[in-house]
């Protein structure tokens, strides 16, 4: 049934982006060398305690780190040239903020071999024939701006960050056109402010956690606000400075646009007046075009999709809040969703006034069933239960697929196709990038073993058959004639991941890689079925 001899790269449109993903530091290594200053996972992942209180971040990574990870930063050729023989035309990496400014302020000062490091690797990308897509922030904030101000929870990192994205733009935007801002609000919120399980790793006392400190009814909504303004502040810098457009695309109030089933969320057209996308600005001259990047800049969300748990007005609507809680709404329109307004009430910051930005990464890996909650602890309040949902893997008592061992992962290809279609409906069929998708497996530590992954190379064949079925489905009748296929504008799909490598608080263990590391034997590479399944379906 996943054969591909009738279906293939040629199934998507011949400029579309296929590619595998990194983040510098489940990759990189070399954390302590060439002048890279520390970042906050630097102190999670060896339990050093933040400066501003004496507790350690116990237990949370069961010792291991990313101090050498697969030894990207001395073996990247070798990598690119893997993705060159698989077919691939993208690659999808990110820059460690501390490595090129080791405090996290500008003023500080640069590393120049930081620098010099990410011109070679983007250099490499290109030579072997592919796109470099390049993430601002994979979530190693640097420690001295948590020492300074409590990082995300400081409404002044928006300036650092800022400051931060222009230096990338002026040393690499010459020749990386697919910025990514930032990766992953949600889950940076979700697990670093509520749950503490990832760095800087706070939440609430009553959670019992071993948290440093925290408020999960608060700190992931102002850590998410600065988030969103500093991916605006970002892209603001960009659209200044470095990018000048052909066209102008301001988009005005329109009262039609709030076509969703979704009503808790809609919202009146008064609301989208700041919603503006492009700076206008005087016709340069033709060489003075020349300088200008050109380049196309968006955010990385994460969403899961939400299947009511039952076939009940409480459940769909439980469904949808899940969803609203996701942070789409206010990239695309500039505010918070009315039901977030309405649940959160004033723990939740207000825009002043938002730039909001229309091509997006999208992460998908997996769908629960949701159901409502009627009763509400009004005390020990909490960012992952503010949207009132019961989200569950399983419905009386049949998993929703098979199960992936981590992150409470499941595979359901058909969720991906159902996220894509709500986003075309809801936000007017955004540009889509899908900058992560892709498969864990616990605890298979021989290479034999791992190299032996059918059931990765299967949920590579279904997920991009639920992408092109959604790129495909002219299900609602009316879309823009701005692309061919009559439904979802997806323009590319990057995997997740590469290699296998340094997977956050879960360690070593979960791999996601298409290509095996045997990190019992210098880290060695050995391609996976799933590689070969790649090439097969890229090369065909
Ligand atoms: C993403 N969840 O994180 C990250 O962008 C990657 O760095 C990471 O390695 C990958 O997914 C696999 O986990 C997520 O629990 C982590 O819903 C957890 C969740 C979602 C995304």
């Amino acid at each position: 049934p996943h054969s591909i001899s009738y279906y293939n790269r040629t199934s998507f449109p011949s400029d579309f982006l296929f590619g595998t993903a990194s983040a510098a530091y489940q990759y990189e290594g070399a954390a302590f060398e060439y002048g890279r200053g520390p970042s906050i996972w630097d102190n999670f992942t060896h339990q050093w305690p933040n400066s501003s209180s004496n507790l350690t971040f116990a237990e949370k990574t069961n010792g291991e780190n990313g101090d050498v990870a697969t030894d990207f930063y001395h073996r990247y050729k070798g990598d690119t040239q893997i993705m060159k023989f698989l077919g691939m035309n993208a690659f999808r990496f990110s820059i460690s903020w501390s490595r090129i400014i080791p405090t996290g302020k500008l003023k500080d000062g640069v590393n120049p071999k930081g620098i010099l490091f990410y011109k070679n690797l983007i250099d490499d990308i290109i030579a072997k024939g592919m796109v470099p897509m390049a993430t601002l922030f994979h979530w190693d904030l640097p420690q001295g701006l948590e020492d300074a101000y409590g990082g995300f929870l400081s409404s002044k990192v928006v300036a650092d960050f800022a400051d931060f994205a222009d230096l990338c733009y002026k040393h690499f935007g010459d020749r990386v056109k697919y910025w990514i801002t930032l990766n992953e609000p949600w889950t940076f919120c979700w697990q670093g402010y509520d749950i503490g399980t990832l760095a800087p790793g706070r939440c609430s006392a009553w959670m019992n956690r071993n948290c440093t400190g925290g408020n999960s009814g608060t700190e992931p909504y102002i850590v998410g606000h600065n988030m969103l303004l500093s991916h605006a502040a970002a892209v603001k810098v960009y659209r200044d400075r470095y990018q000048v457009a052909k066209s102008c695309n301001i988009k005005s109030s329109s009262s039609s646009s709030s076509s969703s089933s979704s009503s808790s969320s809609s919202s009146p057209s008064s609301s989208f007046n700041s919603f503006i996308f492009l700076v206008v600005r005087s016709q340069p001259s033709n060489q003075a075009l020349e300088k200008y990047q050109k380049g196309k800049i968006g955010i990385t969300l994460v969403s899961h999709w939400f299947i009511p748990y039952h076939n009940t007005t409480a459940d769909s609507d439980a469904a949808r809040r899940a969803i609203d809680f996701m942070f789409m709404t206010p990239i695309h329109y500039g505010h918070y969703p009315k039901i977030m307004q309405k649940n959160v009430g004033s723990r939740l910051p207000s825009f002043t006034a938002a730039e909001t930005v229309i091509v997006n990464g999208l992460n998908y890996y997996t769908s629960n069933y949701a159901a409502d909650v009627s009763y509400v602890n009004p005390v020990n309040l909490s960012f992952s239960t503010d949207n009132h949902a019961n989200l569950t893997t399983h419905r009386d008592g049949v998993s929703i697929g098979i199960p992936e061992g981590v992150n409470d992962f499941y595979v359901y290809p058909q969720g991906l196709t159902d996220l894509l279609l709500y986003i075309m409906t809801k936000y007017q069929n955004p540009t889509v990038y899908i900058t992560e998708n892709g498969m864990g497996q616990v605890d298979v530590h021989e290479v034999e073993k791992g190299v032996n992954d059918p059931q990765r190379a299967v949920f590579y064949a279904d997920h991009l058959k639920a992408v092109e079925t959604a790129m495909n489905s002219l299900i609602f009748g009316t879309n823009p004639a701005s692309h061919d296929r009559g439904g979802a504008n997806v323009k590319g799909y990057i995997a997740w991941s590469f290699s296998d490598n340094f997977e956050w608080s879960a360690g070593y263990n979960p791999r996601f890689g298409i290509v095996y590391i045997d990190y019992k034997k210098n880290l060695t590479r050995h391609l996976k079925r799933s590689a070969y399944w790649f090439k097969k379906f890229l090369l065909a």
